[in-house]
């Protein structure tokens, strides 16, 4: 193993065991999907991350320095956290089978945010279709149809571009009915954020929890 990833693991060791010792199942949990992030597998996860740190609270608990509740704590954080961390390597491992198509509305020239939206996408693992800018609702649903997305996403900056968003999801659920929308854009109403199987977003870091978020809801229906 390369000194560096070396030095990763043994630094997340370290605050995974500081967390569990603290009785902080977030701080965990932020570890371990910190060490997912870096690529790290599941087995070295577990073996070099998890294990040595219930080994440590186990000495601390029999030397006397920590009570058997924090270590019945320690344990109880760290099933958790094991759950939770499949289940993210489960979704995580699914996004190639989702395709995601992003667009901007007929009329809409800003694309930075739907561009940046895509690349953190495609680095997730979902397999992206970028149409750009400018597509009109007609050309929208026929591409949907085409390309069969699980989601498509959307940005609309100018005034208006609420209804312009309105009616080019109203189009598409015509002739491909199957996706859920994520949509963002400074020009986005109070209206849009309530409709159901629409997530809105504030800023693109949200958008691949968006994404995950309506492809385990479809799964689910
Ligand atoms: C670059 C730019 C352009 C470029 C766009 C090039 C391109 N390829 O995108 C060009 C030169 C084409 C352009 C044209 C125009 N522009 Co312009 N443009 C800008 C500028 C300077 C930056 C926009 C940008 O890229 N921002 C960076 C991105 C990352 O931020 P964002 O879009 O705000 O997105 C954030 C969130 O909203 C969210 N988000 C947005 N979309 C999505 C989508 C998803 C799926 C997710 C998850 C999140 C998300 O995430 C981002 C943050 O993380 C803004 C200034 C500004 N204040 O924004 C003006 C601005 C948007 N433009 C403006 C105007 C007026 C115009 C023109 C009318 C100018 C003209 N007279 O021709 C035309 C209209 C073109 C059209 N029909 O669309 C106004 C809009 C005012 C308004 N809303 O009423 C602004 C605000 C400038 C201003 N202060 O007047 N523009």
């Amino acid at each position: 193993m390369d000194s560096s990833r070396e030095a990763k693991i043994s630094g997340l060791g370290r605050s995974y065991a500081a967390a569990l010792l603290a009785g902080d199942e977030v701080a965990a949990e932020l570890v371990v999907r910190e060490a997912l992030e870096a690529d790290l597998s599941m087995a070295a996860i577990d073996d070099d991350i998890i294990a040595p740190a219930l080994w440590l609270v186990g000495d601390l608990w029999e030397r006397g320095d920590i009570s058997i509740a924090d270590e019945h704590l320690a344990t109880e954080i760290s099933l958790r956290v094991l759950a939770l961390s499949r289940e993210a390597r489960r979704v995580s491992q699914a996004r190639p089978e989702h395709r995601v198509l992003l667009a901007a509305p007929a009329a809409e020239l800003h694309v930075v945010a739907l561009r940046m939206t895509g690349d953190l996408l495609r680095d997730a693992g979902y397999d992206v279709v970028m149409l750009g800018a400018d597509v009109p609702p007609p050309a929208l649903a026929a591409s949907a149809n085409r390309h069969r997305p699980h989601v498509i996403c959307m940005s609309s900056t100018m005034p208006g571009g609420g209804d312009q968003l309105l009616v080019a999801m109203h189009e598409v659920q015509r002739s491909w009915p199957g996706a859920g929308f994520v949509l963002g854009g400074r020009s986005l109403t109070s209206r849009l954020r309530s409709v159901p199987g629409i997530e809105v977003c504030e800023r693109v870091t949200d958008a691949v929890e968006a994404v995950d978020a309506l492809v385990k809801r479809a799964a689910s229906n």
